[in-house]
């Protein structure tokens, strides 16, 4: 019983991905360039700009040549924005004065104009370059600026059975949910930016199989890695940041509703410690208080549908 409605769960999810050619839904397709547009109304700085679209499996869109402005012009006419300008992949940051797109090309090569008074390198400080009506200008790369990411079509693109393209993402057929370990240690805020970056959210445990599996996914990671582990902790998606004590999922449940509440021995404690307001789970699957700023592995979880659109 379990295997049927197993596999038409399956034929589902495929048919449902031959249906569509999207990369993911929050990117728009231009035949013209062979690859997709997103534009981040949301402003950032350019390095975090950088990081957003590298953790959405793109670049920082740059000018390269006429095909890339027009679609470029195209994408940001389309959006309604007081901003009159975003970040380009071009760059300085390597040496001052030595601009260059995300993958290389040299700003010389591309067929671009610099607005009124740019390049100026005010204050000696401006490293980035922003795309302003049809022109280029230079900018202090800490200034926030929307962004625009690109993704280039390529042969080995395919959208998996987690409705990604990212490999890594595996689905588990009894919780319908895929998920992916990050062996990248990094704080428990930019773990929760990396897994929404890719459709996804912190794992949040449903059930103790759910736990089991998770288990699992980290003592294979741990066990290849460290023969003495005793950092032995995996970020996930539970958190009292808001009240000391009230413990939430990500998703604002109730950990006790979850249909998972299994703490680590003597956990949660009490004691009031600044910053220890973030979950992790043990690589034995038990719920365990941690620090937020601390760096450790983390995992995403993923609805295959959650990057597929639907229209
Ligand atoms: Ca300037
Ligand atoms: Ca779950």
């Amino acid at each position: 019983m379990y295997l049927q409605s197993g596999s038409v769960y399956l034929l589902s999810i495929l048919f449902c991905f031959a249906e569509t050619t999207n990369f993911r839904f929050d990117y728009t397709y231009y035949p013209i360039i062979d690859g997709w547009l997103k534009l981040h109304l949301i402003p950032m700085n350019w390095g975090d700009a950088w990081l957003k679209c590298d953790l959405e499996g793109s670049v920082l869109a740059s000018p390269t040549d006429k095909n890339m402005i027009s679609a470029m012009d195209s994408h940001w006419n389309l959006q309604n924005t007081t901003y009159c300008a975003f970040y380009t992949g071009v760059h300085a940051t390597f040496s001052k004065g030595n601009y260059f797109s995300i993958d290389g090309i040299s700003l010389a090569k591309m067929p671009v104009q610099w607005a009124a008074d740019e390049p100026d390198n005010e204050n000696n400080n401006e490293q980035c370059i922003v795309w302003t009506d049809g022109k280029i200008a230079d900018v202090n790369c800490f200034d926030l600026f929307p962004y625009m990411c690109f993704k280039r079509k390529t042969n080995d693109m395919a959208i998996t059975s987690c409705g990604t393209v990212d490999k890594e993402y595996e689905l588990d057929f009894r919780t319908h949910s895929c998920y992916k370990f990050h062996d990248h240690s990094t704080m428990w805020y930019a773990a929760h930016m990396t897994c929404a970056a890719e459709g996804g959210y912190l794992a949040i445990i449903n059930s103790a199989y759910e736990a089991s599996i998770l288990s699992k996914i980290s003592k294979n990671y741990y066990n290849k890695n460290f023969q003495d582990s005793i950092d032995d902790v995996i970020h996930i998606g539970i958190h009292d940041l808001h009240v000391h004590g009230l413990w939430r999922t990500i998703h604002g449940s109730k950990i006790k509703e979850t249909g998972y509440a299994e703490w680590h021995p003597n956990q949660p404690d009490d004691r009031y410690i600044p910053d220890l307001h973030c979950g992790a789970m043990t690589i034995n699957g038990y719920l365990i208080r941690n620090s937020c700023s601390k760096y450790a592995p983390f995992i995403c979880e993923k609805n295959p549908n959650s990057l597929v659109d639907i229209q």
